[in-house]
């Protein structure tokens, strides 16, 4: 369209119980290619942004979170001027047990799921936008859940 509209993006911020890695992989195929991103994608049209992360966790990592609980850390304006795109992303935080296996589900969009340290995103110089600017702000919302606390 002449005029594209602002979409939401949901972006899932999932670690383990006894750890404090963030899950998040390169992407392919799409815009931000070679950027690491984490899991997520478009909120539906009619979908709860629960729906929406437990729906494309699944689809990309293969895995399960309807039973893991699900808060929202933080909300990030992501403005893509250069491909004609524009997001507000929502990261929604969840914990998983410590013996679940991430699955590269869709290997013609991501290079493959690891855990990655803050330190490790803070120092990559190679974030797709949106998780980029969650670094970057670093809200207390984010660093309390990775470390454990509300
Ligand atoms: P979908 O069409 O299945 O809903 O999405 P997808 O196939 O998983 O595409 P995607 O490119 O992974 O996600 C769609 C858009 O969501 C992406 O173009 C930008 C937006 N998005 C954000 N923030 C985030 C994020 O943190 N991670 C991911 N993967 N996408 C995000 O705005
Ligand atoms: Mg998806
Ligand atoms: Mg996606």
């Amino acid at each position: 369209p002449l005029t594209p509209n602002v979409r939401v993006g949901v972006g899932v911020v999932i670690k383990k119980k006894s750890g404090k890695k963030v899950h998040a992989g390169i992407r392919k195929g799409s815009h931000g290619t070679g950027t690491l991103a984490l899991p997520g994608g478009h909120l539906e049209f009619g979908e709860t942004w629960e729906t929406c992360a437990i729906r494309e966790v699944e689809e990309e990592c293969g895995i399960d979170i309807s039973s893991c609980p699900l808060k929202l850390i933080h909300v990030t304006n992501d403005p893509m001027i250069s491909e004609n795109k524009h997001y507000i992303t929502l990261f929604m935080g969840c914990v998983v047990d410590d013996d679940v296996k991430f699955v590269n589900a869709e290997p013609h969009k991501c290079e493959g799921w690891e855990e990655h340290t803050l330190e490790e995103l803070d120092s990559s110089g190679n974030l797709f936008g949106p998780l980029m600017r969650l670094i970057d702000q670093k809200p207390k919302s984010f660093t309390n859940f990775l470390e454990g606390g509300d």
